[in-house]
C-alpha cells in the first residue's frame, strides 16, 4: 500500500447517502462504511465535492470505520442537472474515460435522436470519450438496422457507433477492440436499454437486468445506484441506475461540439456573437437555404442552445443569491464579535 503521512489511496466502487465502500487498488479487497471525515464536509463548496463512484481517495485506514481525508482531483466528472425545479449540479460519477451511450433498438422511445444528441453534451461536458452503442440490435430487422445506425451516426459525427446485442454477444468483441488498458467505461441511458445487461456481456458478471413494462417498453427503474466493476485488461465500467429525464448540464461549447458542422460554417457569420436567427451576414442561414446544413439538425441545436442558455443564467442566479447569504452570514457574525462601545 502506498501511504503518504499515513493516508492511503483507494478508490470508491459505490456508495449509500454518506458512506462508501473503497477498494484496495492493489489487492481489490473492499471494505464498506466508510465516510468522510469532520473537517472534509467543513471544507467543501457543495455536494458535488463529495466523493462519488469512480472517485480516487485518500482514507486514514482501509478498514470499517476508516475516514476520507481528501478527495483527489477528478480527471472527468460526469454530471446532470439534479432532478427537480432547482439548479444543482449532481455528480454520478468521476474518472469515466468512455462514457457509452446507450440506447435500445426494441422500438419505443428507447432510440431518439434528440436523446442521442443531449446525451453526447453531456460527454463532452463530462471530458470522457463518447461511444454510441444501440444495443438489442438482435430485436430489429435489417431495414430498422441501418436506419438506425445511419441516424446515429449522423447525429454523432465525431463518435464512435456500434449497434450490438448484450443478449447474443453480436458487436461484442468489437465494442470490447475500442477500450485500452485502463480506461473506466461508464454507461449513460434510461432504464430499461441494458447497461447492466452489457456489464454481464462485457465482464461474465451476473448483475442483476431488469423487466420491461410491455405497455410502453420503458425499463423499471433495476439498478438503484451505481458501482464499479472489473473487466480484463485493467479496465473498469461503472453500471448507473436509468436516467429518467436526461436534464443535460453541460456549458454552450459543448453543445457547440455537438454539433461540429454548424460551429464550423458560423466562423464565417458577420457577428462573433450571432445567433444564426436571422441577422444580416449569417453564414448558418445561407448554408441552410443553399442545402449545406441539415434543417432538423439546426432547430434541435437552437433548442439546446435555448435550453443549455437557461441554465447558465439559473445557475449565476443562483450563485448571487448564495454569495449574498454568504455575506449575510459574515456580517452577522462580526455584529456578534463586536464589543459594546466599538
Ligand atoms: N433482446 C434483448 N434484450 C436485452 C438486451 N440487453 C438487455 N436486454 C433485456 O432488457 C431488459 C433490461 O435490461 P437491463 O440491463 O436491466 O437494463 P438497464 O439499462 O440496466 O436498466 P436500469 O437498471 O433500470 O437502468 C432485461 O430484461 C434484459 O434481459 C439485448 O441486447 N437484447
Ligand atoms: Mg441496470
Ligand atoms: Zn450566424
Amino acid at each position: 500500500m502506498k501511504s503518504i503521512n499515513n493516508l492511503v489511496r483507494a478508490r470508491v466502487v459505490s456508495r449509500d447517502r454518506h458512506l462508501y465502500t473503497l477498494e484496495d487498488p492493489e489487492t481489490r479487497t473492499t471494505v464498506t462504511q466508510v465516510s468522510v471525515t469532520g473537517s472534509f464536509e467543513y471544507t467543501v463548496s457543495g455536494p458535488h465535492d463529495f466523493p462519488v463512484v469512480g472517485d480516487w481517495v485518500m482514507v486514514d485506514s482501509l478498514s470499517p470505520g476508516g475516514r476520507i481525508h481528501q478527495v483527489l482531483p477528478r480527471k472527468t466528472v460526469l454530471s446532470r442537472k439534479a432532478a427537480g425545479e432547482e439548479t444543482v449540479q449532481q455528480v454520478i460519477a468521476a474518472n469515466i474515460t468512455v462514457l457509452l451511450l446507450v440506447f435500445g433498438l426494441d422500438g419505443g422511445r428507447n432510440f431518439l435522436v434528440r436523446l442521442l444528441e443531449r446525451a453526447l453534451a453531456v460527454a463532452w461536458n463530462s471530458g470522457a470519450r463518447p461511444i454510441v452503442v444501440l444495443n438489442k440490435i438482435d430485436c430489429a430487422n435489417p431495414e430498422e438496422r441501418e436506419d438506425s445506425l445511419w441516424a446515429a451516426r449522423n447525429a454523432a459525427p465525431g463518435a464512435d457507433v456500434l449497434g450490438v446485442s448484450a443478449l447474443t454477444s453480436e458487436g461484442i468483441a468489437e465494442l470490447k477492440s475500442l477500450f485500452q488498458p485502463g480506461d473506466t467505461l461508464g454507461l449513460l441511458g434510461k432504464s430499461g436499454v441494458g447497461k447492466s445487461a452489457l456489464v454481464n456481456a462485457l465482464g461474465q458478471y451476473q448483475v442483476r437486468t431488469g423487466e420491461q413494462r410491455k405497455a410502453d417498453l420503458q425499463g423499471r427503474h433495476t439498478t438503484t445506484s451505481s458501482r464499479l466493476y472489473h473487466l480484463e485488461h485493467d479496465i473498469s465500467i461503472i453500471d448507473s441506475p436509468g436516467l429518467r429525464e436526461l436534464q443535460i448540464w453541460s456549458d454552450a461549447q459543448d453543445v457547440g461540439s455537438v454539433f461540429e458542422e454548424i460551429r464550423e460554417v458560423a466562423q464565417d457569420c458577420r457577428f462573433s456573437d450571432c445567433s444564426h436567427q436571422g441577422e444580416p451576414g449569417c453564414a448558418v442561414q445561407e448554408a441552410l437555404n443553399q442545402g449545406y446544413l441539415d434543417w432538423q439538425r439546426y432547430q434541435a441545436y437552437l433548442e439546446l442552445m435555448k435550453e443549455q442558455a437557461y441554465l447558465e443564467r439559473r445557475q449565476n442566479h443562483r450563485a448571487i443569491l448564495e454569495e449574498k447569504q454568504r455575506w449575510k452570514t459574515i456580517s452577522k457574525t462580526m455584529k456578534h464579535h463586536r464589543k459594546p462601545g466599538w
